[in-house]
């Protein structure tokens, strides 16, 4: 009897070193399951990697049962595009921003609001507390499951005109954002020419000079090789874009309890590792840039109050899109991330 339990508390304490979860893959109900799993950057960026690691890790978690075909580049479709196969359950998985996801939930907007983290660390402790639950969860009546937020990251603009040093530096750029709302007001009441486009055209049109200028956090600026066709990185830091990691409600509503768990381990891993990267990777990649000879700038602390502003007013049209619930849930969400 004693001996017994010693050695499952030894199994148990092994288990928690490895990082191996509740669910051991030789007692659990699993069967065999392939998934397609889409992303919009690049295979060599961090949604790349960490996609290969979401792979690798469902194979381990489940003996090999569940094979993961990741797909890069935008291959299986645009975020918008894949949102859409998931809900029909024509692809099982995939990770993109958040921010399309308002065509299907507008409350998913509130992570768009600009100026609403004061570092990624708070970030974290919102999007994976409760509050960030809630939102993940109120995408299973739209047909989608939301797992877990990996990080994109803070935002910054890229042009091929003039440094962004002054707000009034945007007027007339031809800017792409993403096709949100928020964003296109956002844009236009700082004065740049903002264009909705999928990230999946954006290269192409930075090239050929349709567009100026985008914005993006400098990992994905690096990653996308947007420093070939752009001169000009403003550090505005204007929003932090999480990344968020679906399921199509079909799929999981197929997946027994044990599947389930394992499916939810991986993914809680891959969010770990994909944000330690990220971490890592931004560093880098501002070096890389300036070496591949793009201009950086920091904007003046009076010029990020002017845009400041400007936002403030965005956010205020903003209340009666999400909703005061939504909103209150967010500032007291952050209140409590900042303690
Ligand atoms: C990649 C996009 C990208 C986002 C954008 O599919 O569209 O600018 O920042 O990361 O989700």
């Amino acid at each position: 009897m004693k001996k017994t339990m010693l050695k499952t508390l030894t199994a148990a304490a092994l288990g928690l070193a490895l990082g191996v979860s509740a669910v051991s893959a030789s007692a659990a109900d699993i069967s065999t399951r392939l998934i397609r799993f889409g992303y919009g950057l690049n295979q060599d960026s961090k949604q790349g990697r960490a996609a290969d690691y979401f792979v690798q890790r469902m194979s381990e978690l489940s003996g090999g049962k569940f094979k993961v075909k990741a797909f890069g580049g935008a291959s299986l479709g645009s975020d918008i595009q894949m949102q859409n196969a998931l809900i029909g359950g024509a692809q099982e998985m995939m990770v993109g921003s958040t921010s399309t996801l308002v065509g299907i939930d507008k409350r998913m907007g509130v992570w768009d609001l600009p100026f609403l983290f004061d570092s990624a660390e708070q970030a974290d402790k919102v999007l994976d507390g409760p509050y960030g639950q809630k939102l993940l969860d109120n995408l299973q009546d739209q047909g989608l499951v939301g797992l877990v937020y990996w990080e994109n990251g803070f935002r910054n603009m890229t042009n091929s005109k003039r440094p962004i040093e002054k707000m009034s530096d945007m007027d007339g750029v031809k800017l792409r954002v993403m096709q949100n709302p928020m964003y296109l007001d956002l844009f236009k009441s700082m004065g740049a020419n903002a264009v909705p486009m999928s990230f999946s055209e954006l290269f192409t049109a930075l090239e050929t000079k349709a567009v100026d200028g985008q914005e993006n956090p400098v990992t994905t600026i690096e990653s996308s090789k947007f420093y070939e066709v752009q001169k000009y990185l403003s550090l505005t830091q204007h929003v932090y874009s999480p990344w968020i990691v679906l399921m199509s409600k079909s799929f999981w509503d197929k997946l027994n309890d044990d599947e389930k768990a394992i499916v939810m381990q991986a993914a809680r891993d891959s969010r770990d590792f994909e944000r330690k990267d990220s971490r890592e990777q931004s560093v880098k990649a501002m070096a890389f840039l300036k070496e591949h000879g793009m201009e950086i700038n920091e904007v003046a602390p009076e010029e990020l109050a002017k845009m400041r502003e400007k936002a403030a007013a965005v956010i205020q049209t903003q209340a009666s899109v999400l909703g005061q619930d939504t909103l209150d849930g967010l500032n007291a969400a952050i209140a409590a991330a900042k303690q």
